[in-house]
């Protein structure tokens, strides 16, 4: 019962987010990951690419410190810090309040995109609705073959699995192809980009699926 409330307090919470959003004439996208798979490393490589193409804001969600906040400093996106540990009960996730909370310090009427990075966990954050009009997560190949099937409510919420660090797949003892037909047992057809931040590989195409959901989105929303 209690559970139930804190889910439906959540949910509109989201929907009055996701008004704001339509509103301002911004698609919001929650990114998800297990610690350390990239997300703040393929949204630094996106932000290069997008410059003058996409006006980007960020909602960085971490536990504690501002250090991927920092990282994301300088690439012309605007920037609202969360931290969980002050204020929010050091939570695992970030919920709808959390997200609201930011809101404020953000220029929403001037943004195409917002990109809330979640924390990182690859469980509780995709139990929750933020508002986002689109949810991506970032798997890296580090993580084994079998992540989808263990995993599974993270990998069904996703719009899009980026997959990344193909770079290292000739130093490890990885099997790519399992690994899709693991992805394709709880989600079949769900959009798949595998990018190398470390190379650039795929990050053009990353930044053309945001392209077109914005796109996308901005239809649906005015009709
Ligand atoms: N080789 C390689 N390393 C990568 C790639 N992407 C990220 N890394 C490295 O992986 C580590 C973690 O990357 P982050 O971007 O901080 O990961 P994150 O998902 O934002 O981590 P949290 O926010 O802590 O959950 C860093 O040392 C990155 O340099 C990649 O494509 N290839
Ligand atoms: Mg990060």
């Amino acid at each position: 019962m209690v559970l139930e409330r804190i889910f439906e307090e959540n949910d509109q919470t989201a929907a009055a987010n996701r008004r704001d959003f339509d509103t301002a004439g911004l698609t919001a996208v929650n990114l998800m990951s297990s610690p350390g798979a990239g997300k703040t490393t393929v949204l630094c490589e996106a932000l290069r690419l997008l410059q003058g193409r996409l006006a980007v804001g960020i909602v960085e969600g971490d536990i504690e410190t501002s250090i991927d906040a920092d990282r994301l400093d300088g690439f012309g996106a605007a920037i609202a810090l969360i931290n969980t540990a002050n204020g929010f009960g050091g939570e695992c996730h970030l919920d709808a309040p959390m997200v609201r909370s930011a809101l404020s310090r953000l220029p929403l009427a001037d943004l195409d995109v917002l990109i809330i990075e979640n924390v990182g966990n690859l469980v509780c954050p995709a139990e929750f609705d933020v508002g986002a009009h689109a949810n991506a997560m970032v798997y890296s190949v580090t993580e084994g073959e079998e992540k989808p099937l263990k995993y599974p409510v993270m990998f069904r919420s996703a719009d899009l699995v980026i997959v990344n660090k193909v770079d290292l797949i000739p130093h490890l003892d990885y099997d790519l192809a399992l690994f899709y037909a693991n992805l394709n047992k709880v989600h079949p057809g769900v959009a798949v980009i595998e990018t190398s931040a470390r190379t650039g590989h795929g990050i053009d195409q990353w930044c053309d699926w945001l392209s077109d959901l914005h796109r996308d989105t901005r239809v649906a929303t005015i009709g």
